[in-house]
């Protein structure tokens, strides 16, 4: 019988990739499989996430008699908890976090990486049944190899990440992360419990019809923001104008939909926001990375993304990401 060997799973992508630079040392396929055994636990606890009421919500005690988490902090705990004990990581930062969680034992403090995560980004959407996500990046550590990590190995410019990635738990939950060499999505075949292939190289159209942001907050933007949005409202044989509204008030779905059919998303500063409401190191810098190397930019309506140094874990930025010409056509409204 032919073995069908079209379908590649992720672990096999990833050591595949491995055997391309044989003096690699497998940690950030370890790593990158780790990530997704997590995710995997994270998607069913989602998706009956809507049955939580009958399960019992967060807070009460489920039928196995176990004190049901909320759903970030569950998650959180199943990403730290495999990397803690996987082969790869020596600490992560995490939304759900206050510090840094250095796992400081022999095999950890001898990783190459930490882990930067938002392990549920979007959460009070389950309860609308909207997409949500979770979101990593993967710096190299910068203190001696064989001691505990510190803030500095996570206190990185953007473009020092080695990976960066999402997960999507939506109609279908899909895994795209992004290395130096490409962007690529795979989906999760439930009959095998394994991500597989489905989206190889992805690139980001160079311009695209769909422009995201909240037009709530319209009147709180810069007034160069503010003529940028007209202007996608507009008729304009040069850019294709109008372009279409789309903004679901979850970045990992608004953001992949742009990655994949060219668009534009904006978390611009508002009047009583003006650092942004979106985090540099495990939203922002994750998600430039990703789009950059899929041909498409991303800044703070002033500097690159992934050239801001950051000074604190959870610091906060003005967000514009997308196809390359959308983002130059805004940034001539913004210079
Ligand atoms: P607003 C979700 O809470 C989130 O962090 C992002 O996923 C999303 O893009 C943004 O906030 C939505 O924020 O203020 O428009 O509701």
């Amino acid at each position: 019988m032919a073995i069908n060997r079209k379908v590649q799973t992720l672990d096999e992508f990833t050591i595949q990739q491995l055997r391309n630079f044989p003096n690699a040392t497998g940690e950030l396929s370890g790593l990158l499989r780790d990530i997704g055994l997590a995710a995997k636990r994270v998607n069913v606890e989602v998706n009956k996430a809507g049955l939580v009421d009958i399960l019992g919500d967060a807070g009460t005690i489920n039928v196995q008699g176990e004190a049901v988490k909320k759903l970030d902090v569950y998650a959180n705990d199943q990403f730290a908890g495999v990397l803690q004990h996987g082969i790869s990581c020596a600490g992560i930062a995490s939304e759900e976090l206050d510090e840094i969680l250095v796992f400081d034992d022999e095999i950890s403090n001898n990783s190459k990486y930490v882990c930067l995560f938002d392990p549920l980004d979007g959460s009070s959407n389950i309860d609308v049944n909207v997409a949500i996500g979770t979101i990593f990046s993967v710096l190299p550590r910068v203190t001696p190899k064989g001691t505990p990590v510190t803030a500095a190995d996570f206190l990185q410019k953007g473009i020092k990440q080695i990976a960066a990635g999402y997960v999507i738990y939506g109609s279908s939950t899909i895994l795209v992360y992004a290395t130096r060499r490409g962007v690529n999505g795979f989906t999760l075949d439930p009959s095998i419990g394994e991500f597989t292939l489905s989206h190889p190289d992805i690139q980001c159209p160079p311009t695209g019809k769909i422009y995201s942001v909240n037009h709530g907050n319209y009147f709180q933007y810069q007034q160069a923001v503010q003529q940028y949005i007209s202007a996608c409202q507009q008729k304009n044989e040069a850019t294709g104008g109008p372009y279409t509204q789309r903004y679901i008030g979850s970045m990992v779905s608004d953001i992949h939909r742009n990655l994949i059919k060219g668009g534009i998303f904006m978390y611009p500063s508002i009047t009583n926001r003006p650092e942004g409401k979106l985090r540099l190191l495990y939203e922002c810098n994750p998600f430039a990375f990703i789009v950059e190397i899929a041909g498409g930019k991303a800044t703070d309506g002033n500097r690159r993304i992934l050239e801001i140094q950051p000074k604190a874990i959870h610091e906060h930025t003005p967000f514009f990401v997308g196809s390359k010409n959308m983002m130059e056509e805004l940034e001539g409204y913004l210079k």
